[in-house]
């Protein structure tokens, strides 16, 4: 048992050993704040980056987020408010139309990874659900993604009814999704975008100031 076996099992892909890992890290009465920032989010800003360089593939980094997230749910009950500070609050979704959310989930358990808390609201998600959602959770972040060419109209329309609603000034916004663009979030008043999982975490912190 030791934060390294955590960092290890993350790295790994080691779901259970991850979530044992946690648990035995808790029992021996390891700080949570020290298991979540040197264990889980150190393990998954390394599989960020061995991801950008080309030396791990999404498959590999989807389940090593999916190891990531079973020991964050023996981690959570433990981390005391206060304890730990948030990176921000992102309010995630797959836009109106769209069912595609493997993306979507990467990016989400991605974010979570780094050390923020994620609202999800899963697939075909109106302008009007991201509207409410901003309203309901007061997030830093709104995160669209987009993966048909058809449904990418659906970014631009949470945008409007954010700025109809008056609350265009309150939240940051970022989209993703492989037929989006940079010069397609330009054109449509997005504040940012990102091309993978890991880069849409470093520009989240860089959205909210928390990089
Ligand atoms: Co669909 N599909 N699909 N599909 N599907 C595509 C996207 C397509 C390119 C296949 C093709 O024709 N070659 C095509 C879209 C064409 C287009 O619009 N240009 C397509 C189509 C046409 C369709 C249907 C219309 C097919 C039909 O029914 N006739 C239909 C639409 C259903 C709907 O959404 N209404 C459909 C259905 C499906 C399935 C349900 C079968 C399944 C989705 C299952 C699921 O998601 N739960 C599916 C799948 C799996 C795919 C492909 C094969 C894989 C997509 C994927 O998961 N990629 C895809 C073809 C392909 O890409 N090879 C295809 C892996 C994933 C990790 O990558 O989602 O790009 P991606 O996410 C990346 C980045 O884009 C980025 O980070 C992620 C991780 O690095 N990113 C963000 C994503 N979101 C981000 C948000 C951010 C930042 C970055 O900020 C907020």
């Amino acid at each position: 048992m030791s934060i390294e076996a955590i960092y290890e099992a993350v790295m790994e892909g080691d779901a259970g050993g991850a979530a044992a890992q946690v648990q035995a890290a808790l029992d021996a009465g390891i700080p949570a704040s020290d298991i979540l920032n040197k264990g889980c989010i150190a393990a998954m800003g390394e599989v960020g980056r061995l991801f950008e360089e080309g030396e791990m593939f999404v498959p590999e980094m989807l389940i090593a987020a999916r190891a990531m997230q079973a020991g964050m749910n023996i981690l959570k009950p433990h981390l005391a408010e206060g304890e730990i500070t948030s990176a921000g609050k992102v309010v995630i979704g797959t836009v109106a139309g769209d069912l595609h959310d493997i993306g979507k989930n990467l990016v989400g358990m991605m974010m979570e990874g780094a050390g923020f808390e994620i609202v999800d609201l899963g697939t075909d998600v109106t302008a009007d659900k991201f509207v409410a959602a901003v309203k309901e959770h007061g997030p830093d972040l709104i995160g669209m993604s987009a993966l048909l060419t058809t449904t990418m109209p659906s970014m631009t329309a949470t945008i409007e009814a954010l700025t109809e609603a008056g609350l265009r000034d309150q939240v940051k916004v970022m989209v993703g999704g492989a037929p989006v663009t940079a010069a397609f979030a330009d054109k449509i008043g997005a504040d940012g975008f990102a091309p993978d999982a890991s880069s849409a975490t470093r520009k989240a912190k860089e959205l909210v100031g928390t990089a």
